[in-house]
């Protein structure tokens, strides 16, 4: 099996333990030094950077969360001058305005460096064809696979945000080999394929790389099937570098987390506690080689558990079982994020009032497709359909602008959510 590091990817544990400790150490010192909100939190709970002497000495430090990075906006979480920043990217944030994250040149090498090792694991070689079909824009997907693709010596086609049926000319009539994307986006090419009279055997296509969102084994095997290929998970997000933090090989027995750069935690989600290996419970990361965005016990929202022992492909990372749910509200639809308190901002503001509405998420030919129901009430009911069909336009139009993804709108009569709902906002069907 192919490995693109053998020095740090099959590195002996006590060798790698004590690379994680000195990384560790170094990233403590500066993030107390350079960002205040770590240069008061440790003050407050009397930490010292420097006495850190196991990796078990993380647990003194709270969490960062989400919320302390929408508190940090823009940049205030980071540990660099903008001078040294070579590159932002941004993620969804709880509420209004995105997530921005810098890298320096150095963490640009560091990313390229573990996406080659994400293809690698999924057997891409320098002959290889490769179609990023993941946004080149402000989220990671794109250029974070782009590197390491190029630094592998790969041919790469940035086919990017084309649409669907030129991404499936594209793929036959440039002998793509292997494919990056989201799962959903895979199947739905699947279908174009099919709608144009493509077939499987008239393509080169042989491995497909997919990550961004969750998906099951049975949609593993549904897409392996419909293209033909051997499909492989990946794991990644933006707080923390992008694709690249942790990888299937072709054992598809988890997906080994890149140790030498990111330290894993598992907490019990409701009391913070940490978990043992083989425990489900939130994804905690800590970063220990990031120069401009480094976080320290980042609580992911993620839920997983962490498998230990040996991969027969050889590499000593700790595994973490596949993502399928998260611990928090946020939905992802077609590997975009969101929240639903965005969707509750956006009707309040078209409205002028919060109204009564669920969100309703369901699968529409292998796409996510989301109806936003909203309740009519005395306070903005109209019978004149003009109205109504307005604030429509003017929510789809919003949503779009600022979350890019079109929902739909159904104005339902007063008292048609079920009261329970109204606290609980999204109905997922997806795996129903
Ligand atoms: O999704 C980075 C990425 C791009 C990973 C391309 C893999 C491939 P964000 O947009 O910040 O970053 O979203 C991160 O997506 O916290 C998970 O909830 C979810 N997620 C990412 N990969 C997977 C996966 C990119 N393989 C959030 N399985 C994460 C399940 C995933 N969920």
């Amino acid at each position: 099996m192919l490995v693109w590091n053998e020095e740090f990817e099959k590195m002996n544990r006590n060798e790698l333990e004590q690379v994680q400790l000195e990384r560790l150490q170094e990233t403590l010192t500066r993030v107390y030094r350079r960002v205040a909100y770590y240069h008061n939190l440790f003050n407050e709970i009397g930490f010292d950077p420097l006495e850190i002497s196991k990796k078990s000495d993380l647990q003194k430090i709270p969490f960062t969360t989400k919320d302390t990075l929408r508190d940090a906006y823009p940049y205030d979480m980071f540990a660099v001058p903008l001078r040294e920043v070579v590159r932002m990217q941004s993620t969804a944030g709880t509420t209004g305005e995105a997530l921005i994250v810098g890298y320096t040149k150095n963490d640009i090498d560091h990313w390229t460096e573990l996406t080659a090792r994400v293809l690698t694991a999924g057997e891409v070689v320098k002959d290889d064809i490769v179609q990023i079909t993941f946004p080149y824009g402000l989220s990671t997907g794109g250029l974070g696979f782009h590197y390491g693709a190029e630094m592998i010596g790969a041919s790469v086609i940035p086919s990017s945000e084309a649409d669907i049926g030129k991404q499936a000319t594209i793929m036959r009539d440039y002998r793509t080999t292997v494919i990056i994307s989201a799962p959903t986006f895979a199947a739905q090419l699947a279908e174009t394929l099919d709608e144009k009279g493509i077939t499987p055997a008239e393509l080169s296509l042989s491995k497909g790389l997919f990550g961004a969102e969750p998906w099951s084994d049975a949609f593993r095997k549904e897409i392996e099937q419909k293209l033909s290929i051997s499909a492989t998970d990946n794991y990644g997000l933006t707080e923390i570098i992008g694709p690249g933090v942790s990888y299937e090989c072709n054992e598809k027995n988890g997906l080994h987390v890149s140790e030498d750069h990111f330290i894993p935690e598992i907490i019990d989600p409701d009391t913070g506690k940490t978990l043992p290996s083989g425990k489900k419970g939130e994804l905690v990361i800590s970063t220990i080689t990031k120069e401009a965005f480094p976080l320290i016990r980042y609580r992911t929202g993620d839920i997983t558990y962490l498998i230990e022992g040996d991969c027969p492909c050889g590499r000593t990372f700790v595994r973490m079982a596949r993502v399928s749910e998260r611990y928090d509200d946020m939905i992802i639809l077609n590997g975009q994020n969101m929240f639903p308190s965005q969707f509750e901002q956006i009707l309040t503001e078209v409205i002028g009032l919060t109204p009564t509405y669920q969100l309703v998420i369901d699968k529409a030919d292998n796409l996510d497709e989301l109806i936003i129901q909203v309740e009519v009430s005395s306070d903005f009911f109209s019978d004149e359909i003009k109205k109504l069909n307005q604030l429509e336009f003017h929510i789809i139009r919003d949503v779009k602008e600022r979350l890019d993804f079109v929902p739909k709108v159904k104005f339902v009569e007063p008292g048609t959510i079920e009261r329970k709902m109204k606290k609980k906002k999204v109905i997922d069907r997806r795996n129903k």
